[in-house]
Formats: C-alpha cells, sequence, structure tokens
C-alpha cells in the first residue's frame, strides 16, 4: 500500500465511525420523541378519565425501575391539576382483617356515586405475604362499584418495602385526582405500621371496630384509636345490635380520655352494619360535616402541607440511599465500615457518621 493512502483510510474510516454515531444519535432523539408523545398521549387520556390510562399509570407509580420513575415523573408533570386535588376527599378506611373493611367501602362508594361523584378505591398492603391475595376476592366482594363507569378499583400493589407502597400510594391518589376522581377511598390491608401510613396519605381516617369480644378495649391498640376521626362500629344487626349499642357507649367514654385530635373534632361513635347499609349514609353525613368545617378552619390545607413535606423528606432519605449505598465506586470503603461495625471495633453511629462524612468530601 503506498504510503499516502494511509491518513485517507483512516479519514474513511473517521468519518464513517461518525455518521454512524450520528446515526444513533439522530435514532435516540427520535425514540425519546416518540416515547414524550406516547406519555403526551397517555396524559391527555387519563385527564379525560380513562381508567386504562390510569390502571397503567398506577402500575408505573408501582414500578421501582428508574427508567419507569423518570417517565412517571414526566407522566404526573403532564397530568398535575392542582384543582382537581383540592375538590378531592382522601379518606382512609382501616380496621383488623374480618371487620367488614371492603363490604363497608363498597356501600360507601355507592353512597357517594349517588351524591354524583367520582370513587377510586385503593389499598394499603405493606405485608410481602398478602401481595394482592386478598384483593380478587375484594373486586367480587364490591361486585357493584366495580360495574359502575364512576369507580375505579385497585388492587393492592406488591409489596416490596412499606416505604414504596406509601409512596406508590401518594402517587396514585394524585394520579387518581388528575382521571376525575373526587373520593378517594384508601383502605388498609393487613396490620401493622399501615395505619400510619394511610394516616399520613389522608384527610380523614375511618376507623371500624366490632363489638362483643369481652372487654371492649383489649386487643387495640391505643394508638390507632388516637388516630382514628370517626369510629364505626360494624356489624350492628341481626343478634348483634345490643352489644353493638353497648360498644358505642364504651367507646365513647374511651375517646374523653384521648387527647384532642389534630383536627380540633369531636371524635363521634356510631354503630352501622355495612351488610344491610345501616349508618352509611349518616357516616358520609359525618365526613362532609368534617371536611366542610376543615376546609373552613383551613385545616385541609395545613394538612397537605405537612403530608407533602412527610412526602418530600421521604423521597430525600429514600434517593440518598439509592444513591450513596448502591453506588458500586463506594462499595469497598462501605463494606470495610461494615465490617468494622459488625465485629464492634466502631460504633454503628460512628461509622454511619464516617460514611455520610466520607461522601460529603467528595462531593
Ligand atoms: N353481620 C354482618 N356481617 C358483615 C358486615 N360487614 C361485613 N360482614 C361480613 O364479615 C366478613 C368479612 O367482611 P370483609 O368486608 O371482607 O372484611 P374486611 O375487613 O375487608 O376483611 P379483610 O380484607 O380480610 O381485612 C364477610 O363475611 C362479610 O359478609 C356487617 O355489617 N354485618
Ligand atoms: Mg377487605
Amino acid at each position: 500500500m503506498p504510503q499516502d493512502d494511509a491518513p485517507k483510510k483512516k479519514q474513511g474510516r473517521t468519518a464513517e465511525l461518525g455518521s454512524t454515531a450520528k446515526l444513533e444519535a439522530q435514532q435516540r432523539i427520535q425514540q425519546a420523541k416518540a416515547a414524550t408523545s406516547d406519555i403526551q398521549q397517555w396524559a391527555s387520556d387519563l385527564c379525560h378519565g380513562s381508567r386504562e390510562a390510569l390502571s397503567r399509570a398506577i402500575t408505573l407509580a408501582e414500578s421501582t425501575l428508574p427508567t419507569d420513575r423518570a417517565r412517571l415523573e414526566l407522566l404526573l408533570k403532564l397530568t398535575h391539576q392542582p384543582d382537581r386535588s383540592q375538590s378531592s376527599w382522601r379518606i382512609g378506611i382501616t380496621g383488623v382483617p374480618g371487620v367488614g373493611k371492603s363490604t363497608f367501602i363498597e356501600e360507601f362508594g355507592l353512597e357517594w356515586l349517588r351524591k354524583g361523584h367520582r370513587v377510586a378505591v385503593l389499598a394499603v398492603d405493606p405485608s410481602s405475604q398478602r401481595s394482592g391475595g386478598s384483593i380478587l376476592g375484594d373486586k367480587t366482594r364490591m361486585e357493584r362499584l366495580t360495574r359502575s363507569t364512576d369507580a375505579f378499583i385497585r388492587p393492592s400493589p406488591a409489596a416490596k418495602t412499606l416505604g414504596g407502597v406509601s409512596r406508590a400510594t401518594h402517587e396514585s391518589i394524585l394520579l387518581c385526582e388528575a382521571a376525575g376522581f373526587d373520593r378517594i377511598l384508601v383502605e388498609t390491608v393487613g396490620v401493622g405500621q399501615s395505619e400510619t401510613e394511610v394516616k399520613n396519605l389522608t384527610d380523614v381516617f375511618l376507623l371500624l371496630m366490632l363489638a362483643g369480644a369481652g372487654d371492649e378495649l383489649q386487643g387495640i391498640k391505643r394508638g390507632i384509636m388516637e388516630m382514628a376521626d370517626l369510629i364505626l362500629i360494624n356489624k350492628c344487626d341481626g343478634l348483634n345490635i345490643q352489644q353493638a349499642q353497648q360498644a358505642v357507649a364504651v367507646y365513647q367514654q374511651a375517646i374523653h380520655l384521648f387527647p384532642v385530635p389534630a383536627g380540633d373534632h369531636q371524635v363521634e361513635v356510631t354503630a352501622i352494619s355495612a351488610l344491610e347499609n345501616t349508618g352509611i349514609e349518616s357516616t358520609c353525613k359525618q365526613v362532609e360535616s368534617l371536611m366542610e368545617s376543615w376546609h373552613s378552619t383551613g385545616w385541609i390545607q395545613e394538612l397537605r402541607s405537612s403530608q407533602c413535606q412527610h412526602q418530600f423528606e421521604r423521597h430525600i432519605r429514600d434517593l440518598l440511599v439509592e444513591q450513596t449505598l448502591l453506588n458500586p465506586l463506594q462499595q469497598s470503603h462501605l463494606e470495610q465500615l461494615q465490617s468494622e461495625v459488625q465485629r464492634q471495633h466502631i460504633s454503628a453511629y460512628a461509622a454511619a457518621r464516617l460514611w455520610i462524612q466520607s461522601l460529603a468530601s467528595k462531593t
């Protein structure tokens, strides 16, 4: 090969590589544009009330894949509708398994539908063993609600971490509101910390209880009673009526011993029967009266602001953990500290502080 041909060939190869890179970059831009326009269409369908678009959006909210998180962020931005969120009521419903939450939610939901509202039902299930098992059952139990085009029932997300479920539920609430649902019912599934999570995501918190287990207050976590804005003694029907009414009196006395709730209202105790649909309409009225008074005092705005702040801090913690603990570049230092903590050469607190200091010095 003549010597002066070599630079030309090299130039040719460079140009070839350059044009391939350009082509790939163009393809990437086109794909990104197509994805953005897909999401724009998706957002528009959602805002027009499409339940299918909403369902897909919630699946996206439940995903932990970084690419899905980015798409969700865009979708949330495109569907952001503060007016719809402001006019929506977020209602949490809790109670021990079998108390009748699902039966109650169907009747309660139907009552809101009759009043001309659109109802979304979400569940928070932090227990990994029950990732949606009860929900198929719930969908059949809420058959009449499922049939209405103005209702949306969402199975519980498969639980990974409690924080993850709560994040997905918060975003799901926003998505339901963007889709025009204005009564959001959030049911706790499973027991334990989920009550606190749901309390932190909702405006008003209903506690369903049962009468007649000997000492009425036995086995009931005082903390959960303190969170309740309304207490409903369910299954007040058949042979259970007298017992239920006695339970109302016992709980009414008990709540006087509790601190005044943050909404500065009197917690009412009522006997209902979800099965026979008694007391459901009056429960709606009680919720209306609480929400109306909280709107007029400005308490709802205050509550939601503090809930947003709570979510913000949670996201910071989650992102910090994700970006630091999972960062492969920092792994060896982290492992070294972990081993020192395990061998008790250093206290857990001191190791954590050293770790954070070393991160700060690298930024
Ligand atoms: N007698 C009577 N039975 C009821 C009432 N409400 C619910 N039940 C029954 O109680 C059982 C449990 O009701 P669910 O609505 O599934 O209770 P749940 O709290 O959703 O239960 P989990 O989802 O397992 O936590 C079912 O057999 C219902 O038919 C009621 O008001 N009266
Ligand atoms: Mg249920």
